[in-house]
């Protein structure tokens, strides 16, 4: 008989602003601690602490898991909030991402994706081909929820990014939602970056080219982050949303974790490639 396992979520803001966000997949005898360690991250968050946190748990049908390989791991070293937004576009059209409907989202997430100009919640839809939105509510966007490591994936994960210097929550839950996220039906390429203002690390996923790490895609300070899910032409996005949101996803191995490279020679190996 499978274990039951639990999906866990967090939702935290202030003052009416979304502040932070988690999601866990866990079995019942891990719930408490994390459900803790999500409690103390809102009220802990480098943007301020939480005057709303929402806690939600909710059992899951064990039967229904996809057991997943974590995506490649590729750290790029870029020499600033430029070159890093050039390696985003650059990599989003090796992905089949036309470089304008790439600047123009890369431009919507700098200024806040959401009506008004803050965080959206959670990701913004965008038609790869036209650059369109396709998200039916701008400012919750579609969230990927049920989603974790599985076994002893956490520690063999930590043992890889440690020498690194990469073993932090960002890049452990980054890697489990990109990972959902380029397994999903007709998503081309994922494009992230955090909302904390301390952190100014991104990413570029795609399912064959795994998750390109950018060392910088914004500027100290700054309080925008989020992300875009970049859809093929004719995308079913009621079946997109439905393994978004509520498929379980548990990833049993970890992937290939490359050492860093500077962004410019990695680029020639992509022009040479090309
Ligand atoms: N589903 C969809 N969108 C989400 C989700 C989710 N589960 N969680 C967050 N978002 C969106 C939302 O708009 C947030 O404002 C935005 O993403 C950023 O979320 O070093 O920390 O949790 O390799 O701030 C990436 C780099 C860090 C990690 C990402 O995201 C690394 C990060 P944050
Ligand atoms: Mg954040």
């Amino acid at each position: 008989m499978k274990r039951p396992l639990y999906s866990l979520r967090m939702h935290a803001s202030l003052d009416g602003d979304h502040l932070s966000g988690a999601e866990r997949l866990l079995a019942r005898n891990a719930v408490a601690a994390a459900a803790a360690e999500l409690v103390e991250r809102a009220l802990e968050h480098s943007a301020g602490s939480a005057d709303r946190v929402r806690l939600s748990l909710e059992l899951v049908d064990p039967g229904a898991v996809r057991y997943l390989q974590l995506p490649e791991l590729r750290p790029l070293r870029v020499a600033g909030l430029a070159e890093g937004r050039r390696a985003a576009v650059a990599l989003l059209a090796q992905c089949g991402i036309p470089h304008q409907v790439a600047e123009l989202t890369l431009a919507r997430l700098a200024e806040g994706a959401a009506p008004g100009g803050g965080n959206m919640r959670g990701a913004m839809l965008v038609a790869a081909d036209s650059g369109a939105r396709l998200e039916p509510d701008a400012a919750r966007g579609v969230r990927a929820s049920r989603m974790d490591l599985a076994g002893d994936t956490g520690r063999k994960l930590g043992e890889r990014l440690r020498p690194l210097g990469l073993d932090n929550p960002h890049v452990r839950e980054a890697l489990v939602l990109a990972g959902k996220v380029a397994a999903a039906p007709g998503v081309l390429a994922e494009l992230c970056w955090s909302d904390d203002p301390d952190y100014l690390a991104g990413y570029v996923c795609s399912a064959d080219g795994g998750y390109r790490r950018i060392s910088q895609l914004k500027a100290a300070g700054d309080r925008h982050g989020g992300r875009a899910f970049f859809l093929a032409p004719g995308t079913d996005l009621a079946a997109l949303s439905a393994y978004l949101e509520t498929t379980p996803v548990l990833f049993d191995r970890v992937g290939t974790i490359h050492p860093p490279s500077d962004w410019s020679r990695y680029a020639a190996t992509l022009a040479n490639r090309a």
